[in-house]
Parts: C-alpha cells; sequence; structure tokens
C-alpha cells in the first residue's frame, strides 16, 4: 500500500471559521476527511498533519522522503517565505504536489513568488478544498496507479 503525507502549514487550522469569503467554508477536519475517505477507495494510506511552526514542517517533509510515495503540501504562508521549507522539499526523492486553496496568482503580489514551486513536481491552486483531491489524483498518476491524462 502506498504512503501519502499530506502537510497544511500555518493557520490553516483556521479554516472554515474565519475569512470564508477567500477561504471558503470548508474545515480542515472536512477536508482531512475527504482525503481520508479517497485513499481508503484507493488503498492509499493517508497520513494527514497541520503545523504553525516552520521546524515542524521541515521534519515532517523529511519523515515524508523516508516513509511516503507521494507527499501533497500546503505549506500556506511558508510558500512564500521559507528557504528551510524549499530546502527540504528539493531534497526528497519522491513527487511533490504543492495545493493551495486559492488562487494565489489573482491575490496580492507577494504571494505571487512561492519559493516550494520551484521545487514541486506540480502545483494546484485555486479549486478550494478539491484541490487536496485534485493533487492526491495527481500523485496516483505520477505512482503509476492511476490513468492519466496522456495514457491510451
Ligand atoms: O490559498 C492557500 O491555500 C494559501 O496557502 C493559504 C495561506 C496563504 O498565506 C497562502 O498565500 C495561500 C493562508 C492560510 C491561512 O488560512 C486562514 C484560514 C482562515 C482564516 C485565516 C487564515
Amino acid at each position: 500500500m502506498n504512503t501519502i503525507y499530506i502537510l497544511n502549514g500555518p493557520n490553516l487550522n483556521l479554516l472554515g471559521t474565519r475569512e470564508p469569503e477567500i477561504y471558503g467554508k470548508t474545515t480542515l477536519a472536512d477536508i482531512e476527511q475527504m482525503c481520508q475517505d479517497f485513499g481508503a477507495s484507493r488503498a492509499l494510506a493517508i497520513q494527514f498533519l497541520q503545523t504553525n511552526h516552520e521546524g515542524q514542517l521541515v521534519d515532517w517533509i523529511q519523515e515524508a522522503a523516508q516513509k511516503a510515495q507521494g507527499l501533497l503540501i500546503n505549506p500556506a504562508a511558508y510558500s512564500h517565505t521559507s528557504l528551510a521549507v524549499r530546502d527540504a522539499l528539493s531534497a526528497c526523492q519522491i513527487p511533490v504536489v504543492e495545493v493551495h486553496l486559492s488562487n494565489i496568482h489573482r491575490r496580492e503580489p507577494f504571494r505571487h513568488l512561492s519559493y516550494v514551486s520551484q521545487v514541486a513536481t506540480g502545483i494546484i491552486c485555486g479549486f478550494g478544498a478539491d484541490g487536496y483531491l485534485l493533487g492526491l489524483q495527481a500523485l496516483l498518476c505520477l505512482l503509476g496507479n492511476e490513468r492519466g491524462p496522456r495514457r491510451s
């Protein structure tokens, strides 16, 4: 069974409680349930984690590189600031999908640069909570367990 780590960065624990006009009403617990249900339907073990601390995120990225076959990450504000998160991801030998609920390119200019995008295998943004499922689908394609768009 493949294991996928899903890592969430700072303030994502507040989802669904504030700023619903930007991030929607879905809570992080709802998103985890969606991902666990998807994982159960595809024989994927999902490790879903959230932290407000940069070093913890780096530790979990390193752990994922050892224990998982794929990594889905919403680094939240650390996308735009953290070379430590970027470097940890750069050292990962597994596929990495970066996900954002909002379309960061339609927002403030300081959100347009993500250091993580430079080292991610692929990026999904602007699809709200569904982006997590799209990201899991992308990882399955990358792992060869799912028909991708260009496969016959
Ligand atoms: O769109 C995304 O998923 C983001 O990663 C969310 C981050 C933001 O810094 C990125 O630029 C884009 C912010 C997560 C904070 O989420 C909150 C949720 C509710 C209330 C306050 C913050």
